[in-house]
C-alpha cells in the first residue's frame, strides 16, 4: 500500500512538479489521474466537499491532506512532510 496518494490530472504541469518532489525523496506514491478515469469529475466535486479545495493536485500523506503542489513543497521546506511520511527520508531532493 501507498503511503502517498496524490490525485492529479494527466497534463497538469503542478501535478508533475509534486510527483517530481517525491521521486526525488524515493517515496511511493499513487496517483489517481482524474482526466482519465469515467468517474473523475465526481470524485473532484467529493474532493472539493472533504478539501475544500478543488485544483489538482491534492495530496494526501497517511490519510492527511497536506493540499496542491505549493502547500506540499511548503511542507516539504517546514519538515512537517518528512514527518508524517516517517524516519529513514532522503532529506535533500535531488536536482
Ligand atoms: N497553486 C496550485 C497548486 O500549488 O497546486 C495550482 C494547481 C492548479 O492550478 N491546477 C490546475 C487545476 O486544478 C490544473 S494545472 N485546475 C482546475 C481543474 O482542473 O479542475
Amino acid at each position: 500500500s501507498h503511503r502517498v496518494m496524490i490525485f492529479s490530472k494527466s497534463y497538469c504541469p503542478y501535478c508533475n512538479k509534486v510527483k517530481e518532489l517525491f521521486r526525488s525523496m524515493r517515496v511511493e506514491y499513487y496517483a489517481l489521474e482524474l482526466d482519465v478515469t469515467d468517474d473523475g469529475a465526481s470524485i473532484q466535486q467529493v474532493l472539493a466537499e472533504l478539501t475544500n479545495q478543488r485544483t489538482v493536485p491534492n495530496v494526501f500523506v497517511n490519510g492527511t491532506h497536506i493540499g496542491g503542489c505549493d502547500a506540499t513543497y511548503q511542507a516539504y521546506q517546514d519538515g512537517s512532510l518528512q514527518k508524517l511520511l516517517g524516519e529513514n527520508q532522503i532529506t535533500e531532493p535531488y536536482e
